[in-house]
């Protein structure tokens, strides 16, 4: 599968700093940040600095280096003292499934009971 990255979709933006966000982590290769529209009490999303576009480009093609850094941010969120009780990860990708940014992320929502995915 080919995949034709954006470079001026908002979270490329984020990350150039031209556009701010809260950010919760940052390592080398990976930054986690408050989602502006929060969909439950705890919504933070976590993208590589890398310009892929979904999951599927993020696995083919990102290096390992790329890869451990994007996993130790997402764990490093997932330590949150307020999603301990439990938390969700969600990966939209592409435009059947959901995804509006073409910018690889992964939703970590908690903070408070979610119910079941499909409800
Ligand atoms: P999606 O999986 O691509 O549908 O999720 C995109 C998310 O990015 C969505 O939850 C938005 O609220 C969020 N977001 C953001 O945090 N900051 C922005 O400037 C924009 C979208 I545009």
């Amino acid at each position: 599968m080919e995949f034709d990255y954006d470079p001026s979709n908002v979270f490329a933006r984020i990350l150039s700093g031209e556009i701010p966000s809260r950010t919760v982590f940052e390592n080398e290769t990976a930054l986690a940040f408050h989602d502006v529209r929060p969909q439950a009490p705890v919504h933070i999303l976590v993208i590589p600095k890398g310009p892929y576009v979904s999951i599927d480009h993020f696995a083919a093609e990102a290096t390992a280096v790329e890869q451990a850094g994007f996993m130790a941010a997402l764990a490093e969120v997932c330590r949150m003292p307020e999603l301990e009780p439990g938390f969700r990860c969600i990966a939209n990708t592409r435009e059947t499934g959901g995804q509006e940014v073409p910018h690889f992320h992964v939703h970590v929502l908690g903070g408070a009971p979610l119910g079941p995915m499909l409800s």
